[in-house]
């Protein structure tokens, strides 16, 4: 038996919920989809039949409900990997800890989360209005340099991106992960491309903006566009993905970020339909759920 955790490690709301999602076990599916923005949330669930769950606390919005017969729970994160961690843990924690006993249970469950999210493109030829798989992240902030997750790296990559940007001096040092195959196979068509996504801490300095104040790296996203490695490129950047990606493999879930694309910073475009985009691919992720074997 695990040893029971603490009220300041698993903190709980007086109704039993768990401290900052305020949702109880049996609120969640194990099929979760993920979006920043908690507007984003009533979007993919109108297109449910029924919602049994609807619960919000600061930026985190639930709704939980029946597609095609499927079970699936819509989650907003926030924005960053700063609320990935707090989102994943949490939901973890609804999945896989006992709340009366605050022990980990002996039989895990495990999750499958969809990120349908928006993106930047960093190559030419990947278009505005298209939709992207990533299938690694690349995570520029510092999140899972706090948990033991050597084992869970795609380390090759990640040497290899460390050799070329040679960015410690800037105290930069990126950390690669990969999808998980067997879910991303649900949501691959040609409909959908393939990509590697940097995952970074900010919007503007961290993504290569310059508004008014003047960057570290002047170069930083010509040098991520022009990076290589066994066909591999980076080919947008965004605020979650590599995240989700270390925290679902950390815990024994899978993950999966899809990506409507809305900037394309190579060529300086912005998309003129991003709401339809972002819909077009909400409607693409569900119908791909409908017709999988998730349950
Ligand atoms: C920035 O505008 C936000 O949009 C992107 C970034 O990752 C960041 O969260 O994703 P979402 O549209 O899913 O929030």
């Amino acid at each position: 038996m695990s040893s029971s955790l603490g009220s300041s490690e698993l903190i709980l709301n007086p109704d039993g919920s768990i401290y900052h999602l305020n949702l109880l076990p049996e609120d969640i599916s194990n099929i979760i989809i993920t979006v920043g923005d908690q507007n984003r949330v009533h979007e993919v669930s109108k297109y449910f039949e029924t919602i049994e769950v609807q619960k919000s606390k600061r930026e985190f919005v639930t709704h939980t409900g029946i597609f095609k017969g499927k079970r699936i729970s819509v989650v907003s994160t926030g924005i960053g990997t700063d609320n990935i961690d707090i989102v994943f843990n949490e939901l973890d924690a609804l999945a896989n800890i006992d709340f009366e006993t605050r022990q980990v249970k002996e039989v895990k469950s495990q999750l499958n989360f969809i990120r349908v999210g928006t993106s930047g493109s960093l190559q030419p030829d990947l278009p505005v209005d298209s939709f992207l798989l990533s299938t690694a992240g690349i995570g520029f902030d510092n999140l899972l340099h706090f948990y033991n997750c050597g084992h869970i790296k795609n380390n090759e990559l990640e040497s290899a991106l460390n050799d070329y940007l040679n960015w410690s001096k800037h105290n930069i040092h990126p950390y690669a992960v990969d999808f998980d195959e067997e879910l991303g196979s649900i949501f691959t068509s040609n409909r959908i491309r393939l990509g590697v996504t940097g995952t970074n801490s900010g919007f503007y300095g961290p993504q290569g903006r310059t508004l008014r104040i003047p960057p570290a790296i002047p170069d930083f996203n010509e040098k991520l566009a022009s990076f290589t490695f066994n066909k591999i490129r980076i080919t947008n950047l965004e605020m979650e993905t590599a995240a989700m990606y270390g925290l679902a493999k950390l815990h024994g879930h899978r993950a999966v970020s899809l990506n409507a694309i809305l900037a394309n910073r190579a060529t300086g475009e912005f998309s003129q339909q991003g709401h339809k985009s972002i819909d077009q691919l909400i409607q693409y992720t569900l119908d791909c759920i409908a017709k999988s074997q998730l349950v």
